[in-house]
């Protein structure tokens, strides 16, 4: 078995204490940190995903997955983040109400710092009062909302109308994502860009920070 096909099963297997010294050692044998999150990383939640639709793993085991995963990340954080540039602007980023779910949201952070922007990481069960003062004390440009369930991606358009009641929308631009969402949603919550995955997303932040300074 190679080293990417070992760290998708230590995730898998929970194997918490395991995950992050597999990353390393992919990193040392001069793994592209990417590589390694398109196919071990991002594949292995794939899969503890559908093992939890199919009933053979349950929500604690989801949960240490979900640790096993982030002690992967960790390692590459410093590599992800590596941007050496000057910052191109600043988003905040946050899950919204309800919603625990902080994995992709926290991989997207990564990304977008990694592409030179400022990003403040609000986390997971984020309220729109919280994100309204997040972007009024960072002086934010963009605002970016993760949902992973059905249940709380309509909470995007509540935040995106309380932007607007209070004055804010046309100063910040606003970008969605998460398992569960598509284009047709982010449009129908009023959204100004949708990206289906955390690299997708640095490309969608600078499109729309060009479309601001114009
Ligand atoms: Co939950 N969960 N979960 N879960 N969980 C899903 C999302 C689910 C699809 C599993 C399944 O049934 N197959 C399902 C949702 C079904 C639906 O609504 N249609 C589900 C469910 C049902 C639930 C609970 C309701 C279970 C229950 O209690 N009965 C519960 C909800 C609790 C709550 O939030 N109120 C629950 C709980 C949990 C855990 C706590 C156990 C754990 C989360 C731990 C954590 O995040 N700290 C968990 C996990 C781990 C998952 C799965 C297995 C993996 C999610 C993940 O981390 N993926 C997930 C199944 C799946 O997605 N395949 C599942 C890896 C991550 C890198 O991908 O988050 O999609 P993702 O992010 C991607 C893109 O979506 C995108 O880029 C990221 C990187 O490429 N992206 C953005 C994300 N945000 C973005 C923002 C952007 C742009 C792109 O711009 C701002």
């Amino acid at each position: 078995m190679g080293v990417l096909d070992e760290i998708k099963e230590s995730i898998i297997a929970m194997k918490k204490t395991e995950s992050p010294g597999l990353t390393q050692k992919a990193l040392d044998e001069g793994l592209d940190a990417e590589e390694i999150l398109d196919k071990a990383l991002v594949p292995a939640m794939d899969t503890v995903g559908k093992q939890y639709e199919e009933g053979t793993k349950f929500i604690p085991e989801m949960l240490i997955a979900a640790k096993a995963m982030m002690g992967a990340l960790n390692i590459l954080k410093p590599k992800l983040t590596a941007s050496g540039g000057k910052s191109q602007g600043k988003v905040v980023l946050g899950t919204v109400e309800g919603d625990v779910h902080d994995i992709g949201l926290k991989l997207v952070g990564m990304m977008l710092e990694g592409a030179g922007l400022d990003v403040v990481v609000l986390g997971a069960d984020t309220s729109k009062e919280e994100f309204l003062e997040a972007i009024k004390e960072h002086n934010a440009n963009i605002l970016g909302m993760s949902a992973l369930l059905t249940t709380t991606m309509p909470e995007m358009k509540e935040v995106i109308d309380f932007l607007k009641e209070n004055g804010l929308r046309e100063k910040v631009k606003v970008m969605v994502g998460g398992a569960t969402l598509n284009q047709r949603f982010a449009d129908e919550y009023g959204a100004d860009g949708f990206a289906p995955d955390a690299a997708q997303a640095s490309v969608l932040a600078k499109r729309l920070l060009a479309e601001q300074s114009k």
